[in-house]
């Protein structure tokens, strides 16, 4: 079920949308898209987002901004960031260390996961655009332009051209399975107790 929440001020509107958290079973864990729409040159960095992303949890797992290893993760995800309907790009968590000269050089995880895949689009990436600084990693979340799941490295700060700051949150969640058994152990034990308590009585 998708979420939409508006927030308001005098001159700034806010407009937030999710659906719950999705799991895929090739890489254990779950993903959840925000989309964020705001007036040009409002709205986070993404030095805010990734900390969004990191002290949000679920299923008491905390959270980081996605790390895409394969090409299966990187359709995965952009297929759930297509389905909440709204065309901006979505950060995740890929970046270059500060002052990295070379467009393609560096690139890392914000997990310090290896970096062995990546789903550039054409010229990217290429350091352009107003800022000249481009060191983090957006994805194309919206299947309009058809170039769905496509990356492109952007400038990290608030920018007058842009007015979004979707992105996606990647959470290493137990399996369903292991989760289930593990919650059945609960109740097992509850269930235990309360008739050893029953006995005593
Ligand atoms: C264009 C391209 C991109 C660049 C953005 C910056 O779309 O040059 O590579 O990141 O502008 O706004
Ligand atoms: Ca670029």
């Amino acid at each position: 079920m998708k979420t939409t929440i508006f927030s308001f001020c005098i001159c700034f509107v806010i407009q937030q949308v999710c659906a719950a958290p999705t799991y895929l079973s090739s890489t254990g864990h779950s993903y959840e898209p925000i989309a964020i729409l705001h007036p040009f040159g409002e709205g986070y960095t993404w030095y805010e987002v990734r900390d969004l992303a990191a002290t949000s949890t679920y299923l008491g797992v905390q959270g980081h901004l996605a790390t895409i290893t394969s090409a299966e993760e990187n359709q995965f995800v952009a297929n759930l960031c297509d389905a909440l309907g709204h065309d901006t790009f979505y950060w995740l968590g890929g970046y270059q260390p500060e002052g990295t000269p070379e467009p393609n050089d560096g690139w890392q995880w914000v997990t310090g996961e290896s970096w062995t895949y990546a789903n550039w689009k054409a010229g990217e990436p290429n350091d352009a655009g107003t800022f000249g600084v481009e060191d983090h990693v957006g994805i194309v979340g919206s299947s309009d332009q058809g170039l769905l799941g496509q990356w492109n490295d952007m400038y990290a700060g608030v920018n007058p051209d842009r007015n979004w700051s979707s992105y996606v949150i990647e959470y290493p969640v137990p399996e369903p399975a292991t989760f289930s058994l593990f919650a059945l152990g609960g109740i097992g034990l509850i269930w235990q107790k309360k008739a050893r308590l029953k006995a005593q009585l």
